[in-house]
C-alpha cells in the first residue's frame, strides 16, 4: 500500500506493465497547454516471447482516438504518418517509442494533460491482447528539446497523411 502510494506520488519513476510476453516500460506523455487538440505518448515495449507481436491501437478516456504515428522529415517539412498496420514488436527485442520518431497520438483531446498527473490507458496488442497502463504526464527526461519540438508541431497542426475524419 505504501509502495503504491509513493509510486503515484512520483510519476517520473520508472514503471512497467507486463501481460504475457509483452512488457511496457515507463509510458509517458508530455503535458499539453489548454486548447491543444493532440498529445503524443512514448514508452518502451519489450517482447520477451518467441513470436512477433504488434501494437495495433489503444483506448483512453482523455482523448477520442488513439493512433500510432510516425514522424518523417521530407524536404525540411515534418509530417506525421499514421501506421495503419500498427507497430511490430519483433520477438526478443525492445522497441523504444521516442520523440521525433514513432509516437502514440492521442487525437481530439477531451482535457489537457497536466504535468504530474497520470492517465490510464489500454493498449491493444495482436497477441498479448489488452495491456492496461498509466501514462505519466511529464516532459521527456532526456532529449527535452526534441520533445518540445514535437509538441510545437502538434500545436501548429502539422499536415497529417492517412487520417480519417
Ligand atoms: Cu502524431
Amino acid at each position: 500500500m505504501l509502495l503504491a502510494l509513493s509510486l503515484e506520488a512520483t510519476p517520473s519513476m520508472a514503471h512497467q506493465y507486463v501481460v504475457g510476453d509483452i512488457e511496457v516500460v515507463h509510458p509517458y506523455a508530455p503535458p499539453t497547454p489548454p486548447g491543444v487538440a493532440m498529445a503524443a505518448g512514448y514508452m518502451e515495449i519489450i517482447n520477451h516471447g518467441k513470436e512477433d507481436d504488434r501494437l495495433i491501437g489503444g483506448k483512453v478516456y482523455f482523448a477520442h482516438d488513439v493512433q500510432i504515428h510516425q514522424t518523417v522529415v521530407e524536404n525540411d517539412v515534418s509530417r506525421m504518418r499514421r501506421l495503419k498496420d500498427g507497430l511490430v514488436i519483433p520477438a526478443g527485442t525492445s522497441v523504444k517509442i521516442e520523440p521525433m520518431g514513432i509516437h502514440i497520438m492521442f487525437a481530439d483531446l477531451a482535457e489537457p494533460l497536466v504535468e504530474g498527473d497520470s492517465q490510464s490507458a489500454t493498449l491493444f496488442f495482436e497477441n498479448a491482447g489488452e495491456v492496461k497502463v498509466e501514462f505519466a504526464i511529464e516532459h521527456p527526461s532526456s532529449g527535452v528539446m526534441d520533445g518540445m519540438h514535437e509538441e510545437g508541431m502538434h500545436k501548429e497542426g502539422v499536415k497529417m497523411e492517412g487520417m480519417h475524419h
